[in-house]
């Protein structure tokens, strides 16, 4: 929120909102760790909370005055939520199926975890690529075994899955304590994680997980171990194996995601992703907010000749 705030006040003038920008962000993040694919902002025109003349709830469901940590939409999903529970949130927030949401989770393909915010450990985050949009998060969850014909086997599926135990994190403070999946260490996996919410993915954890989120059996030891996911453990094979399919499906959701809410063709202004230029960050006043490395921002604006073109802001040095 703090990189966006100076762009979000530079542009509110032009008719794009805080949650277009947002949006923005969304898309320009996608864009960054997975070029292929064109995730561009097609609509402009999202109202911010404040404006909607909704009420707006703190986390103890007291109205509250909407603002931008604090605005009139659901809460955000408990990292503890059970495979139903999971879809059905996707599905009533959403209206998604339950291969939009899987597809969808593959955001934790990139990113990472920490303490100071979550109260998860994960510096890594849940793959070896956090910088790139791949289909390595459903690697880390499904196996198979390549030298077979048919290597989607459902045995081999979860024999020839990477292992995760679970760890307790211990935080102080406002955070509560979390317990997470650590996958097992190997050089190459170290300190790789996954929430209960990414498991369930692959898992049933239904009747095995009590309030705190400690599961009562394993991810691939048999002594007992934890039911398949049968709603989406196919979905998950899918993306496993064909990432190009992800990779669609991802931007396509990502795309309705952004949206929801809105007839885009009625409520919303289309941006034409034909016209686009970039510009570097100097030329023009938007330097306030700061930026991290690998951090960049893309805004459609209108030219001096009235066009609307893409503008893309990112820091000089990078
Ligand atoms: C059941 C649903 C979900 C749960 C419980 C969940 C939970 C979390 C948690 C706890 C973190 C760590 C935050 C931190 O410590 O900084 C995280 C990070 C992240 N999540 Fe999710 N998430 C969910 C769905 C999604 C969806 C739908 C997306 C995007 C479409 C997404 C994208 C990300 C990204 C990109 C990060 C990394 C952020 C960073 O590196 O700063 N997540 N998520
Ligand atoms: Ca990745």
């Amino acid at each position: 929120m703090d990189a966006l705030s100076g762009i979000v006040t530079t542009w509110k003038s032009n008719d794009i909102s805080r949650a277009d920008i947002w949006s923005l962000a969304a898309m320009v993040g996608s864009e960054m760790t997975q070029a292929q694919r064109d995730f561009s902002l097609d609509y402009v025109g999202r109202i911010d909370c404040e404006d909607t003349g909704r009420e707006c709830f703190d986390d103890n469901s007291n109205i509250q005055e909407c603002r931008q940590d604090l605005g009139d939409s659901r809460a955000l999903p408990d990292a503890n939520l059970l495979t139903h529970e999971i879809l059905e949130f996707f599905s009533n927030n959403f209206g998604f199926t339950a291969q939009e949401t899987v597809a969808l989770m593959g955001a934790h393909s990139i990113g990472t975890a920490s303490q100071e915010n979550s109260g998860f450990n994960g510096p890594v985050g849940w793959d070896n690529t956090n910088y790139f949009l791949d289909n390595d998060y459903y690697k880390m969850l499904i196996g198979g075994d390549p030298s077979k014909s048919n290597p989607r086997e459902l045995e081999d599926l979860i024999e020839f899955a990477p292992g995760w135990t679970q760890q307790t994190i211990v935080n102080s403070g406002d955070i509560p304590d979390r317990i997470q999946w650590n996958r097992d260490q190997t050089q190459d996996t170290a300190r790789i994680i996954s929430l209960n919410t990414d498991i369930g993915l692959a898992r049933d954890l239904s009747g095995r997980m009590d309030s705190d989120g400690e599961v009562s059996c394993n991810f691939k030891n048999p002594t007992p171990r934890c039911p398949v996911a049968t709603q989406t453990l196919d979905i998950m094979t899918t993306y496993r194996y064909d990432e190009e399919k992800f990779l669609e499906d991802f931007e396509s959701v990502l795309k309705k995601m952004i949206i929801a809410g809105y007839d885009a063709e009625t409520e919303l202004t289309y941006v034409s992703p034909s016209l686009f230029s970039t510009v570097d960050l100097p030329k023009i006043s938007v330097a306030q907010a700061s930026y991290e490395s690998g951090q960049a921002v893309r805004l459609t604006v209108e030219n001096p000749d009235g066009d609307r073109v893409w503008i893309a802001i990112r820091r000089h040095d990078i």
